[in-house]
């Protein structure tokens, strides 16, 4: 599970073996049994995704999904986050054209088509893409150290990963809505009583109870299973269109100065001040 990396001049780690080009060594999978861990493994920027390693994620949960040996996906982050969302830095200075071109981290939601179960165990932070990663998986188990939070606000910016359809399913409309709006984010108490948790475990045991659950899922039958999930997960006719329109209005928002603002403050570590344009 470990990848020996190098620092490239940009800061960002990297392999330093000769993987495929595409590949970041930031998205590590081992197996037990039946189950695949797939792990974030960035943990000195907290997880945060950079556009390879959304793309990264996205070809490993296809490889594992067409696995008949494989009956159940947990997913997990490196170190005490699991992530604090997209990578704020990379995104600066990508322009609004090129969002649309390259559909901007678009492989970031090939988690939430996954059609075996997936259960996300999660400590720490699970803030903005982190949490809509979270959102996208079937169970969520975490300890009392996470929080859950979609602060885009924050950066001038929104979700863009399905938080805006996934969150208001999960905890209802009035909840979601402030906490899109104003990117409080709650913790686990907070989340387990709204309905977003399966169950908050000691975090000294959260890894060994997620493997027990992913466990008992994968030596399941997993046709029963594939099916059970489709009918459980089966969602309103909206949800396709609404992560199109959320997409798209993330999209958007790259035309923006404030967006850009936002995004510099954080990497600046200072407020951001917004023109509202
Ligand atoms: N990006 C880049 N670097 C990050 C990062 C992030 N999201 N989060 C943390 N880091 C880095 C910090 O800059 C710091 O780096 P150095 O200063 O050491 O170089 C290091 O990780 C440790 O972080 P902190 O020093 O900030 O640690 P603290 O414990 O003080 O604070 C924190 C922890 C989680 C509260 C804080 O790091 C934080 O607020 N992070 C940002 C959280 C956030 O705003 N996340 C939302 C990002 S936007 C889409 C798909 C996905 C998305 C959008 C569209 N499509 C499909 C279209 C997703 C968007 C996002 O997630």
């Amino acid at each position: 599970m470990t990848n020996p990396r190098e620092t490239s001049p940009s800061g960002n780690a990297r392999p330093e073996s000769t993987p495929p080009e595409t590949e970041t060594g930031f998205v590590t999978t081992r197996r037990e049994g039946r189950v695949a861990v797939i792990t974030l493994n960035r943990p000195e920027a907290l997880n945060a995704i950079t556009i390879a390693m959304a793309a990264e994620l996205a070809r490993v949960v296809r490889a594992l999904e067409v696995d008949d040996s494989v009956g159940c996906l947990l997913i997990r982050g490196e170190g005490r986050h699991f992530c604090a969302g997209a990578d704020i830095k990379e995104a600066i200075p990508v322009a609004f054209p090129r969002t649309l071109t390259g559909n901007y981290l678009a492989d970031l939601g090939t988690l939430g088509e996954c059609r075996k179960p997936v259960v996300a165990v999660v400590s720490g932070a699970a803030l903005g893409g982190g949490c809509e990663l979270a959102l996208m998986c079937d169970m969520i188990l975490a300890d009392e150290t996470a929080r859950f939070g979609l602060p885009e606000i924050r950066l001038g910016t929104m979700p863009g990963a399905g938080g805006t359809q996934r969150l208001p399913q999960a905890i209802g409309k009035a909840r979601a809505m402030e906490m899109a709006l104003t990117g409080r984010p709650m913790d686990a108490a907070e989340a387990q009583s709204a309905g977003l948790l399966t169950r908050i475990v000691p975090a000294g045991r959260l890894q060994d109870e997620a493997m027990a659950l992913a466990r008992s899922i994968a030596e399941a039958s997993l046709p029963a299973a594939m099916a059970i999930k489709e009918a459980i997960a089966v969602t309103p006719d909206g949800l396709t269109q609404g992560l199109r329109l959320e997409r798209r209005l993330f999209h958007a928002l790259y035309a923006t100065a404030d967006r850009r603002e936002g995004m510099e403050a954080f990497s600046e570590k200072r407020t951001a001040v917004f023109q509202h344009k």
